[in-house]
């Protein structure tokens, strides 16, 4: 089946707005019903579902944030008792304890459309042999995007993540025309095939859909050229739903937000003040039809801007521009979501006590490679080699326990991290992407 949902990608503003109103003032009643944190706030501030008649009544709601969500672990922000939950995920917090997201058999119907919705977009039909070199468990991508695929009716292949040559085997030998991946991992894969002397033109690609970090013009350009395939960009966060909250058509002129699902807005970061349309700031989403676990005007910390525009495709949704920055310091290696916090948190707990250190990240090859370097302390220092050679695997697998990734944990001489203003910067990000 072919998934372009003409009814709700060309709508006219008028018609959408009215959709976006009465799936928002729904949305707001279930919350008030059924959400403690949004009884209690809503009322704090004197707020009734009856005072959103417009859109621009949005304003008068409280934000939603990451720190809320920690607060409400694991189930308080349900919107619906566990028993009607059909499947949890959940993402990375700023702490060792993630977020948990459930979603209903509805949720994930509509989950499943609206991924469906950006494959379509990107030229994916049920003639596609679809490769998902994404991680299956609690992340959302691959799970996202593999129901909105078997929507269209295409061929699925769940490969998850790594295992490259075993990758290119079958993208060869199952003649896969869909790479679904991070942009990193798609160049990783260039590099490969290079190396193993495979000539991209014996493959089958036809479209890649990328998401999940950000990347580049000058990388979808790489890509386009090493893997001769179309490139496109497709977004989505977990607290939201996952992937197929935006996605890239074949205009590739930004990611197309399903405005029928998702109310944008983009505010000012430092102020929380509502910026007009067209202005880069942070982009914060209303949720317009999740039961299980909807968000009222979340702050996803993603800098971007948006454009109102029809777009030449024919979809009057509006687009958001790539993503290139957040507003906080959480971090995209490979794919995966890390704070400094969570790192910071391992470190002290396994050196018990706070230990001078820095986080450095650089891109070797196509990947991010993440480093730790860890000043000498008196401490550290009396320990025997063997001891501390253990230490620094402890600090390695504690870290990797919480974020789900590898890190190199090096010992360096007391003083000699850099400082600024007598401070170590925590991080520092050598990438350019
Ligand atoms: O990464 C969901 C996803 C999976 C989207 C696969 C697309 C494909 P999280 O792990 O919660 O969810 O990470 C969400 O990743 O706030 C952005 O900072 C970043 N991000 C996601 N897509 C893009 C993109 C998934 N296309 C966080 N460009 C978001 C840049 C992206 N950054």
């Amino acid at each position: 089946m072919n998934i372009w949902d003409q009814t709700h990608e060309c709508m006219s503003r008028d018609e959408l707005e009215q959709l976006q109103l009465e799936r928002l003032q729904a949305t707001v009643n279930r919350v008030y019903k059924n959400v403690t944190h949004y009884r209690k706030i809503f009322n704090a501030s004197g707020i009734i579902a009856e005072d959103i008649r417009s859109l621009s009544d949005l304003t008068k709601l409280p934000f939603t944030s990451r720190d809320d969500l920690r607060v409400n672990y694991p189930y308080g922000l349900f919107a619906v008792p566990l028993r009607e939950v059909v499947r949890i995920h959940s993402s990375s917090g700023t702490t060792s304890k993630p977020i948990v997201m459930g979603y209903t058999k509805n949720d994930i119907k509509i989950w499943s459309n609206l991924t469906a919705r950006f494959m379509t977009a990107a030229g994916v039909t049920h003639d596609d042999v679809v490769q998902i070199t994404f991680r299956y468990g609690l992340f959302t991508g691959a799970f996202g995007v593999h129901y909105g695929a078997e929507a269209i009716g295409a061929s699925v292949i769940p490969m998850g993540t790594g295992n490259t040559d075993k990758q290119i085997m079958i993208m060869q030998d199952y003649k896969t025309t869909v790479l679904v991946s991070t942009s990193s991992y798609a160049l990783a894969l260039a590099d490969r095939l290079e190396q193993l002397g495979i000539d991209p033109k014996s493959l089958s690609l036809k479209v890649g859909l990328f998401g999940g970090e950000p990347w580049s013009e000058k990388m979808r350009e790489e890509i386009e050229r090493r893997l001769l395939l179309k490139a496109t960009d497709n977004y989505g966060i977990s607290e939201i739903i996952g992937p197929g909250v935006a996605g890239e058509c074949l205009c590739k002129k930004g990611m197309h937000i399903y405005e029928d699902a998702f109310l944008p807005e983009i505010i000012d970061p430092e102020t929380g003040a509502v910026l007009p349309a067209g202005s880069e700031g942070e982009l914060v989403l209303t949720t317009l039809t999740r039961e299980a676990f909807p968000l009222i005007r979340y702050r996803t910390g993603d800098i971007t801007c948006i454009d109102y525009e029809p777009c030449e495709c024919g979809r009057t949704l509006a687009r958001m521009k790539r993503i290139r920055r957040r507003s906080d310091d959480m971090l995209i290696i490979r794919g995966v979501n890390v704070f400094p916090s969570q790192i910071e948190e391992a470190l002290f707990s396994v050196a018990q006590g706070e230990t001078p250190y820095q986080i450095v990240i650089e891109r070797k090859g196509a990947m991010d490679h993440l480093e730790l370097f860890v000043e000498v302390t008196d401490k550290i220092f009396t320990l025997e080699l063997q001891k501390q050679r253990s230490f620094l695997e402890t600090i390695g697998k504690c870290i990797a326990s919480v974020t789900g990734i590898h890190v190199d944990v090096r010992l360096v001489e007391a003083k000699s991290l850099l400082r600024q203003q007598g401070k170590i910067p925590r991080v520092l990000d050598k990438r350019d992407i």
